[in-house]
């Protein structure tokens, strides 16, 4: 039977110096979290841009808020998963670790992970449009309705990127620099069609790393990829951790 990790997979995910692993929603489906794009996603019913974007906040504060309400509910009752905690094994052992996020639901900080940058927000966070408060998940949960701030009476909203936003700056720099250093870089269950956060394995592969994915199914990116492991992360990543975990053992 053929080693699901390759000898040369192996030799490389030991050797590396410099890891990135660049997750998307596929990260998080075996906490329960559903995908945006799969069969089962959350956009399945409705176009993403019709309810993650200003514009449909403004129009209806209350619905885009019931959709948030709907996804903190179900981000409640999850925990991370054998992904997560296989990536927090990874950043134990290579000399350098970063994991860049796509997902607004902070299971890889829950899991341990500890230079974790999130390009799109996080859902556990809230803020004011008008004077810029920051509002908990509590505050937002307790609220009847739209969350106004009490200090000026301004519109509550998820701290996450709608589509046309900016991404945040810090983030984003950290994670090019990151995706530039890189001799491993790991695109692990995204679509990779959400940009500019797609175009960073791209950014890695053109400064030298080794571009390997980890999805189920082929995307956009699996042609430009050096190695495609077909599978769930949650099943891929602890094997990739445990062959790191034997290479650093032999090398004592
Ligand atoms: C912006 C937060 C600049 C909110 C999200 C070119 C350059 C720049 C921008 C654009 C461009 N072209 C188009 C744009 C505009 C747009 C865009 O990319 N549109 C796409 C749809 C074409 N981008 C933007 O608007 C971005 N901002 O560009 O600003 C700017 C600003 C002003 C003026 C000019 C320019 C902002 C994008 C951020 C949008 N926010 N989410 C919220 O979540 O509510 S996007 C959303 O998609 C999530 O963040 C999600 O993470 C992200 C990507 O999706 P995936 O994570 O990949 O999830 P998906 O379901 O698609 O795929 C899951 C994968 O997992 C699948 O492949 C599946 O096979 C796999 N899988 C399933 N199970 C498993 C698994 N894998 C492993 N294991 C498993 N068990």
């Amino acid at each position: 039977m053929t080693p699901v990790i390759s000898p040369g997979l192996s030799r490389r995910i030991g050797d590396a110096r410099a890891i990135v692993a660049f997750t998307g929603a596929g990260v998080s489906a075996e906490s329960g979290v559903p995908t945006f794009r799969g069969t089962d996603g959350i956009w399945s019913k409705l176009k993403p841009e019709e309810l993650a974007s200003m514009n449909a906040f403004l129009k209806n504060p209350a619905m885009i808020w019931e959709w948030y309400a709907h996804r903190k509910k179900i981000m409640g009752g999850i925990a991370p998963n054998p992904g997560h905690y296989a990536l927090v094994r990874m950043e134990g052992l290579a000399p350098s670790f970063a994991v860049i996020t796509q997902n607004i639901d902070n299971l890889h900080r829950r899991a341990g992970s500890r230079t974790v940058y999130e390009l799109h927000g996080n859902i556990e966070r809230n803020y004011c449009m008008k004077c810029g408060t920051a509002y908990g998940d509590d505050f937002v949960v307790a609220a009847s309705g739209v969350p106004l701030c009490p200090a000026c009476g301004g519109l509550v909203r998820p701290d996450v990127v709608w589509f046309g936003e900016m991404l945040p700056e810090d983030e984003w720099e950290a994670s090019v620099r990151a995706a530039e250093g890189a001799d491993l870089f790991m695109s692990i269950g995204t679509s990779a069609v959400v940009y500019p956060a797609a175009s960073l394995p791209l950014i890695a592969k053109r400064s030298g790393a080794y571009l390997l994915e980890i999805n189920p199914e082929p995307t956009p990116l699996t042609a430009q990829a050096d190695e495609f492991l077909q599978g769930a992360s949650g099943v891929l990543l602890p094997l990739l951790a445990e062959v790191m975990e034997g290479t650093h053992r032999s090398h004592g």
